[in-house]
């Protein structure tokens, strides 16, 4: 029998799916309806807004506000955290970033959306210490892919990850494959970072990387620069995605709580490894992290077994 938690779960999580189809029609529509282009604003972390991340930060704001199940919310796209009345609230609260991959919307190359959902420990009013936990507690994860198609990858933490594609037809998210891991073998050999910015990278990154590229078999580079299609390549085909600290960025450039806690759960979830690296003096499981800021940054090293390891052996022999 579903209890009310199971219930209130399930409302949210059709709220969601909604969101992202709103979501992925704005991106199919993005050249006709003019919605290319920056909004002239910037968001919290300084960063240009689109008029796409705009739309869908509107669009999962009002749909999470409305479907009465949230208490707090969280977006990159908004300084401050969304504390919804009493009146209006519900058990959960959503950590999420609307449109990730901001630099490639305007050129029709896929981008995603990713989110985080954790049970309030508040009773009354909720807070924002409501979601500053660490990224174990967190009930629920995903992420949307804009792609080619549009896939929605879920995981309810201890459950396995699945995956659903939407059917343009129907407007409907179909279940498509349960329990998705990571190829057994480590899978194909593929590293993914930004390499522009390895003159700034620690020892221990640049080493790894050398020694992806190195021998008669060199891993290959593949990088869209959206997180959400890096990753998503990477739990399927193998492999392993960085987007480390350097020397310009102490704490790297990915945000905790709405980039790195919900894709480390995901990435765990399918038998795959979730790091910091060598992060404030120690090698740092990435869901160990407790934020103390809603835009917290963290290096994320995520991948297959085979690969991650080998990035932290660099960091016990490099430092
Ligand atoms: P965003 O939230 O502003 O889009 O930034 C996050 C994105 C990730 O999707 C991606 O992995 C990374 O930034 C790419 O950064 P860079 O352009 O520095 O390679
Ligand atoms: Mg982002």
């Amino acid at each position: 029998m579903l209890t009310s938690k199971d219930q209130e779960l399930a409302v949210l999580l059709s709220a969601l799916s909604l969101a992202c189809k709103a979501t992925a029609r704005a991106c199919n529509k993005a050249g006709i309806a003019l919605l290319f282009g920056l909004a002239g604003e910037t968001n919290a972390t300084g960063d240009d807004q689109k008029k796409l991340d705009v739309l869908s930060n509107d669009i999962f704001i009002n749909t999470l506000t409305n479907s009465g199940t949230c208490a707090v919310l969280v977006s990159e796209e908004n300084e401050e955290p969304i504390i919804i009345d009493p009146a209006h609230a519900g058990r959960f609260c959503v950590a999420f970033d609307p449109l990730d991959g901001s630099s490639n919307i305007d050129c029709n190359v896929s981008t995603g959306t990713i989110f985080g959902v954790y049970e309030r420990i508040s009773t009354g009013f909720a807070t924002v210490d409501d979601i500053f936990r660490t990224g174990n507690d967190l009930i629920v994860a995903g992420y949307c892919m804009y792609g080619a198609a549009t896939e929605l990858v879920i995981t309810f933490k201890n459950q396995g990850v699945h995956r659903f594609t939407l059917d343009p037809s129907l407007g409907e998210f179909i279940h498509t494959h349960s329990n998705v891991t990571f190829p057994e073998d480590g899978g194909k050999k593929i590293y993914s970072c930004n390499e522009g910015n390895s003159s700034n990278w620690d020892p221990a990154i640049k080493a790894s990387v050398e020694y992806f590229k190195a021998g008669s078999k060199p891993y290959a580079a593949r990088y869209v620069g959206s997180m959400v299609s890096d990753v998503h390549r990477t739990i399927l085909y193998g492999g392993i995605y960085l987007y480390p600290a350097d020397a310009k960025s102490k704490n790297g450039k990915l945000r905790v709580l709405y980039e790195g806690f919900p894709m480390a759960m995901i990435v765990e979830q399918a038998g795959g490894v979730a790091s910091c690296g060598l992060f404030k003096g120690t090698i740092q499981r990435l869901l160990d992290l407790v934020p103390t800021s809603i835009h917290e940054k963290c290096p994320v090293i995520l991948g297959g077994e085979r690969d991650v390891k080998l990035v932290l052996s660099k960091y016990k022999e490099l430092g």
